[in-house]
């Protein structure tokens, strides 16, 4: 057994209940100095006969009484290490928490390093690689969409895409094997047509595992919506709609927004960032150039964009589409200002939709229009009934998935020219790539680097 660790896991601020873990091979004995009930310190052998009871206790330092606490006993391997684990349930402030924390270490435990729980769970075959990671994007998910997927990861997403490569490529591997060691008895086996096929529809899978990673990645990441549009249009007026508060200046003057300003908003769990920009229109200004020059760059590395029309004033169509029409068939486009819209307003919608793009009709004044403006942002973000397809990949298995591919790629086109003894070594080759995945062939450096993303007590 390892020595013996522990740390606070649970939160650093003021909360009903905190948990102090300890795990490792000193876990009873230092559990029996800081433990005392009825009338004495409870003995190794009494909490040792009472793995996963509730007792309840106090918590001792050297005698003096420090808390009524709650304790919990997990005999080896039945325990989240493996190892021997206790776990203190203290009144959650945090000097407290420490203060018992300091009595631990005295009385023979150590700081556990980040992640070192989950390290010792993983060592001991409690976990593989995958789920420990993905216990570790389970803790630091910012949005309730991150969450989701990494649940289906610590369920066993990852170990199964992985297995199912694995077992797929195993029986192409059997098949070249057969092929080789009976290449001259009269046996049938697949086709090289068939064998071909196999490997393509593998490497189709391991090139969507990997495509609804990045997408998953950059929805966590970088979810950016630009609105865009004329000075005055009310561009500013919708991101304070949107994200509920007076964010940005709103005023009627023309080039009220310089600079490009940038919120984080959350639609249904899905984490954005929204920016408004500043009103493009031709200007002597140097500064207001500038804001516009940014409007243009965010507008072009957005994930979406909300093109903001104001229907309050005439609008000429065939002036607009000339100067705009390449950015309104990548954006929503939004109709602003409908509560007092022009009477040519109606002529122009169909002229709009005439050439299939249905403007979105909203007023930020009177909020007509923006749940199905949010719902429209929804679709556009993700088809909704391909969301169960997202997968989150840590960047470690998103370099074996492609290494995967690599090789079924060479394997592919190696098997137009070359014999089965040839290309089975690339079908070796992606399946050491798999054992990666899951971990079972780990070396410390790759440990050392996942677990120290954790937070201590995990
Ligand atoms: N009636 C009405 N007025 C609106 C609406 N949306 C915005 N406005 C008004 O339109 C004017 C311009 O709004 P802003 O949100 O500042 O427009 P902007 O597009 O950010 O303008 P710049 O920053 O100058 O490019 C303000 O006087 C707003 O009150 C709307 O839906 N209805
Ligand atoms: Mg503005």
């Amino acid at each position: 057994m390892n020595d013996t660790i522990a740390a606070i896991s649970s939160g650093n601020i003021p909360s009903a209940i905190g948990i102090i873990r300890l795990s490792g091979e000193d876990t009873l004995s230092i559990c029996s100095k800081v433990l005392f009930g009825k009338g004495s310190l409870l003995t190794p052998e009494f909490i040792g006969s009472n793995p996963r009871e509730a007792i309840y206790c106090d918590f001792v330092d050297a005698g003096n009484r420090l808390d009524q606490i709650v304790f919990l006993f997990f005999k080896n391997p039945n325990s989240y290490t493996g190892e021997d684990l206790a776990e203190f349930y203290l009144h959650g402030n945090p000097i407290l928490l420490k203060k018992a924390l300091q009595v631990i270490f005295k009385n023979g435990a150590r700081p556990a390093r980040e992640g070192e729980f989950t390290k010792r769970a993983f060592l001991s075959g409690k976990l593989d690689l995958t789920g420990a990671e993905a216990i570790g994007r389970l803790i630091s998910a910012r949005s309730s969409f991150e969450l989701e997927l990494a649940q289906k990861n610590v369920f066993g997403e990852i170990h199964r895409l992985s297995s199912r490569v694995r077992s797929d490529l195993i029986s192409l591997k059997a098949e070249c094997e057969a092929e080789i060691d009976f290449s001259t008895e009269d046996l049938t086996y697949e086709t090289k047509e068939e064998r071909k096929n196999r490997m393509i529809a593998l490497y189709e899978l391991c090139t969507k595992v990997l495509r609804n990673a990045k997408r998953a990645e950059s929805f966590i990441e970088q979810n950016k919506i630009v609105i865009y549009g004329e000075p005055n249009t009310g561009k500013s007026s919708l991101l304070n709609s949107l994200i509920g508060r007076e964010r940005a200046i709103v005023s009627n003057v023309p080039g009220t927004t310089r600079d490009y300003l940038s919120e984080s908003f959350s639609l249904n769990g899905i984490p954005l960032q929204l920016i408004d920009t500043a009103g493009v229109r031709e200007t002597e200004d140097s500064i207001e150039r500038m804001g516009i020059e940014r409007s243009q760059n965010e507008f072009a590395n957005a994930n979406l964009r909300l093109f903001v029309l104001d229907v309050s004033i005439p609008i000429d169509f065939e002036k607009f589409m000339i100067q705009h029409e390449s950015k309104i068939k990548n954006s929503i486009l939004v109709a602003n200002k409908i509560d007092i819209a022009h009477t040519n307003w109606n002529a122009t919608s169909a002229q709009f939709q005439a050439i299939e793009i249905n403007p979105c009709e909203v007023s930020c004044k009177t909020k007509q229009g923006l749940e199905e403006l949010l719902n429209s942002i929804q679709t556009h973000l993700i088809h909704i009934d391909k969301s169960d397809d997202f997968v989150l990949l840590e960047e470690r298995n998103e370099y074996y998935f492609r290494k995967i591919q690599d090789h079924l790629k060479l394997a592919i086109d190696l098997m137009e020219s070359a014999p089965a003894e040839i290309y089975i070594k690339e079908i070796d080759y992606a399946l050491e790539n798999v054992g990666l995945i899951n971990g079972k062939v780990g070396t410390e450096e790759i440990l050392g680097r996942i677990f120290s993303k954790f937070c201590v007590g995990k």
